[in-house]
């Protein structure tokens, strides 16, 4: 397909997923019926690109449901459907007192991409001045977000926030939790799974997966979702390098959005010194000298939890990384991850005997994180990496469409295009990287 063909294809999808009325963009038609946190910030960057006036009701529609505590949660149920479970009357997001009151959502959050994002939309539309009073309108709620998690969610105030929940790392079933989850007994729930009906479940998560994920729902919400007692009591309790390096990615962009906008020197100092403190931290806890490269940190257990994945690189694409870290960094990624029958980035290491290269996230490339990456890599200079990066993205997707994820090895002859199709952040970003 010609690069014109592949964007005409890329904004149809976009618009196609796109709901007028409500102003946000499902995930993908059936499997995900409703708005995504992160989904939405990277969808917004492709419309960026066409159609500056989705872009931005994208990112409104997603803070209209922001609670009164300054939490932006992980699905925004603007809409009903019947087509995805667990649904708004499982998650019962009104068990918190500051909920959203106009908004039905869940409980839980994604990792925090709306402040890069905001910088990135700038960056890519013409009219820059209206951009900037968009992000003017806008930006104090997103400042309130970063606020709310270093008061709720850094029970050490050590500058690292934590993840309570799978759905909130946005790596679902990565193979990172299976030790958390062998500390973990839940009942077996009774519930109607909707995915596999979209969806090959040998491409999903198990049944059992999914009564890890309700119970440690349960446990949030028979403490009406209070950060303190999750903190106390929730079994999985993770630091987690790419929701943390998401983080530092929007502080930095907050940064620089408030120096052009002026008279915000309060915040701006705020920022900085939540800054110092997170990159300081993150290089003593989350950097694994022994694999070369980050690792998840587990808090309730008090461990590293030692395995690369594709979310070991993302502190890249933050400026995280020490120039020393970022070179081990990109041997890691080439040994392990690189070789010549593969493309690049699976999401969990191929040397393990945990990987599976068709199982959702426990191997399978995603173009998410391969465009951290790729704009990672290119951030330390390590252009010609970066390259094959982006270019192995647009192949797969030539190859096989706009899927959810794909199979990283180069020698598989059947159709290696997994999960959903018609994807909206394949499309967005690979508009991005065409660009
Ligand atoms: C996947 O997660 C949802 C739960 O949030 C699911 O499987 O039901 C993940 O890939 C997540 O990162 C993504 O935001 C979501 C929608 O694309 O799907």
């Amino acid at each position: 397909m010609s690069k014109d063909n592949l964007q005409e294809k890329a904004k149809h999808i976009l618009d196609t997923n796109f709901n007028e009325d409500k102003g946000f963009t499902i995930p993908c038609e059936g499997l995900y019926p409703f708005q995504w946190n992160w989904d939405s910030g990277f969808i917004a960057i492709g419309f960026a690109h066409y159609d500056s006036n989705k872009a931005k009701r994208e990112i409104e529609a997603l803070l209209s449901a922001q609670w009164e505590n300054g939490f932006i949660p992980h699905i925004v149920f603007h809409n009903d459907s019947d087509t995805y479970f667990p649904g708004p009357d499982f998650h019962l997001s009104k068990l918190h007192p500051l909920a959203s009151k106009s908004h039905r959502t869940t409980g839980m959050t994604q990792p925090p991409v709306l402040g890069f994002v905001l910088k990135e939309i700038y960056d890519i539309v013409d009219d820059k001045e209206d951009m900037l009073n968009f992000i003017k309108q806008n930006i104090d709620k997103v400042f309130f977000n970063h606020q709310h998690f270093y008061n709720h969610r850094d029970p050490n105030q050590e500058g690292l926030v934590f993840i309570y929940h799978n759905w909130e790392s946005g790596t679902d079933n990565s193979p990172i939790w299976d030790d958390i989850w062998e500390t973990m007994d839940p009942p077996n729930y009774k519930f109607e799974r909707r995915d596999t009906t979209h969806v090959d479940a040998a491409q999903r998560p198990t049944n059992r997966e999914y009564d890890y994920y309700l119970h440690l729902i349960e446990i949030a919400k028979a403490h009406n979702y209070d950060d303190a007692k999750i903190a106390e009591l929730s079994p999985f309790l993770v630091q987690d390098p790419l929701f943390n390096a998401m983080l530092i990615k929007s502080n930095e962009a907050l940064i620089e959005l408030y120096e052009m906008i002026g008279d915000s020197e309060d915040k701006i100092s705020t920022l900085k010194a939540w800054q110092e403190k997170a990159i300081t931290r993150f290089n003593e806890k989350l950097y694994n000298e022994k694999l070369g490269g980050y690792v998840h940190y587990d808090l309730r257990n008090e461990k590293q939890i030692e395995h690369l994945s594709s979310s070991s690189f993302a502190p890249l694409f933050s400026n995280i990384p020490t120039k020393e870290h970022a070179e081990v960094m990109v041997k890691t990624l080439i040994k392990k991850f690189g070789g010549e029958d593969r493309y690049l980035c699976a999401s969990f290491d191929p040397e393990s005997d945990r990987f599976n290269p068709k199982k959702y996230w426990r191997g399978p490339i995603w173009i998410n994180l391969n465009w951290m990456l790729y704009n990672g890599l290119n951030n330390y200079g390590f252009t010609d990496i970066a390259n094959r990066v982006k270019e192995d993205s647009i192949t797969l997707i030539e190859k096989y469409g706009f899927y959810e994820y794909f199979d990283s090895r180069k020698s598989v002859t059947e159709h290696a295009g997994y999960g959903g199709n018609n994807f909206s952040w394949s499309a967005a970003l690979l508009l991005d990287l065409l660009k």
